[in-house]
């Protein structure tokens, strides 16, 4: 069986105050196949991101996700980007999940929890990797890496 190519979307302009949970759920991604979008995670590793432009960056995140078997968004922070990766992946009948950390005084957009995506909250690290493990089991067992 080839590989799960995943897409992980997480907010990169709109704030990088949940990039820790990104890597950390990054990582756990990775147990289940090549997360196309690790940079995410860490905008400061060897992607040189800086050098690309802005339509260089959307042609190339938009290659990925087509390539992609899954898409994984965190939505907490809301992010026009991930919103519109989120739809991408409905268009391109992807299978998607969102994770969402409730917190007080904010609500996640409408448009994202009433589109029949399935969008599951959490409340910490370990309920998140709970909730992708079962998401993950219901088509693939976890890759073990050498
Ligand atoms: O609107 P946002 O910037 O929050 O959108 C975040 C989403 O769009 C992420 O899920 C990424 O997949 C994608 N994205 C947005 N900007 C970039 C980017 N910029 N590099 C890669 N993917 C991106 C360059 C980073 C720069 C700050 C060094």
């Amino acid at each position: 069986m080839t590989e799960t190519k995943i897409y992980f979307a997480g907010s990169i302009r709109a704030g990088r105050g949940d990039a820790d949970i990104y890597s950390s759920l990054i990582s756990h991604l990775k147990s289940y196949g090549k997360v196309l979008t690790e940079h995410v995670g860490n905008i400061t590793n060897e992607h040189g991101e800086t050098n690309l432009t802005d339509g260089d960056i959307y042609r190339r995140d938009m290659d990925w996700l087509a390539e992609s078997d899954v898409l994984v968004a965190e939505v907490s922070t809301p992010s026009l980007g991930v919103g519109y990766e989120i739809k991408e992946a409905e268009r391109l009948g992807k299978k998607a999940l969102c994770l969402y950390r409730p917190q007080e005084g904010k609500r996640l957009s409408a448009i994202i929890s009433g589109s029949g995506i399935e969008v599951r909250n959490y409340s910490s690290l370990e309920e998140a990797t709970g909730i992708l493990d079962s998401f993950f089991s219901g088509f693939q067992k976890p890759v073990e890496k050498a």
